[in-house]
């Protein structure tokens, strides 16, 4: 994210970055990664920071919810109220149009083609949040999630790439964790995969009009042995005008 921020990129933040299922207070979440909501508020500063609701972050689709928790955080040090996200508006989606080709790229979390992650969200939250946290200590899978029931990411995928190719923009999803980039099959679907990865996490770079799916990972120095964090291109770049 600072390299980014030195760039000059726009962050758009797709959805679920805050796990507000199993954690019932955004506080806590806040808290725990107070570096990361500093950088995002920087982002927001400058006009650069677009935030998407997912289905474990729901909750920003209220703009009650919103105002009373995004725009501001307590700072217990100086016992004041500070900026964090001061009058930002959490979308469901957004459209992405390119200045010169006028090609439109359109952006939503992804789980509106799941019915347990969508229509009945809070069955799933219900059972994230009371009762599979007890069933994830005897092995059990926590049947919402996209990572451990690969059946029912294979079927969100396929609804997302025939939603895609149906529909007039390109889609850039998140939700299933996994990084999706179409080859030259026409597809219209690209995924940024995971930011939780334990290894690396991927995203999807949009620059100077060409669009690439990048990954990032600690690495280390083949000379020295020291570690490193490094950035690589998985697929694309691909001109924007040419895959649309
Ligand atoms: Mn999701």
């Amino acid at each position: 994210m600072n390299s980014y921020f030195d760039e000059g990129f726009t962050y758009i933040e797709l959805g679920d970055g805050d796990e507000l299922w199993e954690n019932a207070s955004f506080e806590v979440i806040r808290k725990a990664h107070s570096d990361v909501f500093w950088k995002m508020s920087q982002f927001h500063d400058e006009n650069r920071f677009y935030f998407i609701w997912g289905n474990h972050n729901r909750k920003w689709k209220n703009p009650k919810d919103v105002e009373k928790h995004l725009y501001q955080y307590y700072d217990e040090r100086e016992k004041c109220n500070k900026p964090l996200f001061e009058g930002i508006k959490v979308h469901e989606g957004l459209i992405l149009k390119h200045q010169v080709t006028g090609n439109k790229i359109f952006l939503t979390h992804g789980h509106q083609v799941d019915l347990l992650n969508d229509t009945y969200w809070w069955i799933g939250r219900f059972v994230v949040r009371n009762i599979w946290k007890y069933l994830q200590m005897l092995g059990a899978r926590d049947p919402t999630s996209m990572v451990k029931n690969s059946k029912r990411r294979q079927q969100v995928e396929k609804d997302l790439i025939q939603w895609a190719n149906t529909h007039e923009p390109a889609v850039i999803a998140g939700h299933t964790h996994r990084p999706e980039f179409p080859g030259k099959d026409n597809s219209c679907y690209f995924n940024t995969g995971s930011c939780v990865h334990p290894r690396f996490i991927t995203g999807i770079e949009i620059e100077n009009g060409e669009i690439a799916l990048v990954k990032w990972f600690i690495n280390v120095k083949p000379d020295g042995g020291f570690l490193f964090i490094d950035k690589e291109v998985k697929a694309g770049p691909n001109k924007i005008q040419d895959i649309l």
